[in-house]
């Protein structure tokens, strides 16, 4: 008799369990929202801060834009070492180097076959030269991706302004695409100066060359079609930001959208082109010895690390070479600084493996459950039901813990879907508001004085489908 209860009990559990499962498989994914990133995209969205070098000529010169008509001997950085600058990027936290492999100036630093200004006519190395074939090399070694510019406005080469300079471009593109790849972006300046030879650039062309070679890279231009540029060159992305644009009917350059609309995307934006922040550490591009001491500050820069890595965009930060072919010492020093502040500041995740509760999870499914958003993993995420477009999820801290930064992630694979949201504290008696934004993305951290809490709420007050987040992240970052 009491084995017979025994199995019956054990067969109603199994049974109860067998239709739990089948609930829990049977509550189907949100559908993607509007556009979405793909996988390439996704990947280069997880990358978020990165290098920019900006050297030529103008490096020996104390230019900006150079003519293109510039003796080619300048260009000669006697102690060049491309394994230094990659050193540096690496122990700033970096993940790739982009390298202005053709600025406006025409200068090549490589051995192009398709212009007569390049490092083989320079006095660096006698003309045996090639920046391009260090770096790459000096990324790999590293570990580092590796990414070019290629400014298509050229002020030295000959058949610039004619039909046969687009040709000309594709070769020069080309050229870098099969000698140094894998290449992981490809950055398309969209500047020219007033008074200029005009030039119909055959961006399609351009970007099949990329394609073709190098599939995987991003090609970014003022309008993408991977990423944008977001508008400024200060570093500040837009407190709205949508990775979602329109670009139909405009163009690179001048035809470009208004700043404005590129710093905050469009909300129904119809392709997905995520924002890049492309900023110097100097007042200039290029090196100067005059900016020696106008290295921008930790401050400065730990501000800009916010309004872009913060604000849903990956951080371009540049940190132009010397004369020498060296990081200057005042520009890695900082970079150093930032590093350490940024570990510091994200060191402990004080909401990781804490309870959380969310007054909608979707089909009540373990799958989509609030848990997920502090366990520490970017591959789960909670959501809510289709029809439920706002929700209040609550983190318990178990015990009061000083607070002063929140890091929300949305489950972008299903689309930028929340309009905005409002973060509180539990102040013994009530919860009182710390903030109130509108999107989040990829990454959103806001940052607010020291909190001791219990509890932290997100509240999702709009979204255009129902939200689905994979991270709740709380953060006491050290004062500077
Ligand atoms: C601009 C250029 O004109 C600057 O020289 C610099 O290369 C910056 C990143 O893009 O459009």
């Amino acid at each position: 008799m009491k084995l017979t209860f025994n199995f019956s009990a054990a067969a109603l559990c199994l049974l109860f369990l067998a239709a739990n499962s089948f609930a829990q498989s049977a509550v189907t994914a949100p559908k993607p929202y509007g556009a979405i990133p793909n996988k390439y995209q996704y990947d280069w969205q997880q990358m978020e801060y990165y290098m920019f070098i900006h050297f030529g000529p103008n490096t020996f010169t104390d230019k900006e834009w150079g003519h293109g008509d510039e003796d080619p001997k300048v260009f000669n950085p006697k102690k060049l070492d491309a394994r230094q600058w990659a050193r540096t990027a690496k122990a700033a936290g970096m993940k790739a180097i982009i390298i202005t492999a053709k600025h406006h100036d025409g200068f090549c630093l490589f051995p192009s076959k398709f212009s007569t200004h390049t490092v083989r006519e320079s006095a660096w190395k006698n003309g045996k030269g090639d920046v391009l074939k260090e770096l790459s090399a000096a990324c790999r070694e590293y570990g580092l991706k590796f990414g070019v510019y290629l400014s298509p406005w050229d002020r030295n080469h000959p058949d610039y302004g004619t039909d046969k300079y687009n040709d000309i471009f594709a070769k020069t593109l080309n050229e870098v695409h099969t000698q140094y790849g894998p290449i992981f972006e490809q950055w398309f300046d969209g500047a020219k100066g007033e008074n200029e030879k005009n030039q119909d650039y055959d961006f399609p062309k351009f970007y099949s060359v990329v394609r073709k070679n190098n599939p995987q890279a991003i090609i970014f231009s003022d309008i993408g079609p991977d990423a944008r540029w977001m508008g400024n060159e200060s570093g500040i992305a837009g407190e709205t930001n949508w990775s979602t644009l329109n670009t139909d009917g405009f163009g690179v350059g001048a035809k470009a959208p208004a700043a404005k609309v590129l710093n905050t995307g469009d909300e129904h934006g119809k392709y997905w082109i995520p924002a890049e922040v492309d900023v110097s550490i100097r007042p200039g591009w290029f090196y100067s010895a005059s900016t020696d001491d106008k290295v921008k500050t930790l401050q400065e820069l730990e501000s800009i690390y916010n309004t872009s890595v913060g604000r849903n965009g990956n951080l371009l930060l540049n940190v132009p070479v010397n004369r020498d072919g060296l990081i200057h010492p005042a520009d890695s020093t900082r970079l150093m600084e930032l590093r350490k502040y940024l570990d510091a500041a994200y060191k402990t995740d004080l909401a990781k493996g804490k309870k959380v509760t969310a007054t909608n999870v979707r089909g009540n499914a373990k799958t989509y459950a609030a848990q997920n958003l502090t366990d520490g993993s970017n591959n789960t995420y909670w959501a809510a039901d289709d029809n439920v477009k706002n929700a209040s999820i609550t983190i318990d801290l178990g015990k009061a813990t000083d607070v002063n930064r929140i890091l929300l992630q949305e489950n972008i694979l299903l689309g930028q879907r929340i309009k905005s949201f409002s973060v509180e504290y539990w102040d013994g008696t009530a919860f009182k508001q710390l903030d109130k934004q509108t999107t989040i993305g990829h990454k959103r951290i806001l940052i607010f004085p020291t909190v001791n809490t219990t509890k932290i709420r997100v509240n999702i007050l709009e979204a255009n489908a129902c939200p689905a987040l994979s991270a709740i992240q709380l953060y006491k970052a050290p004062d500077m």
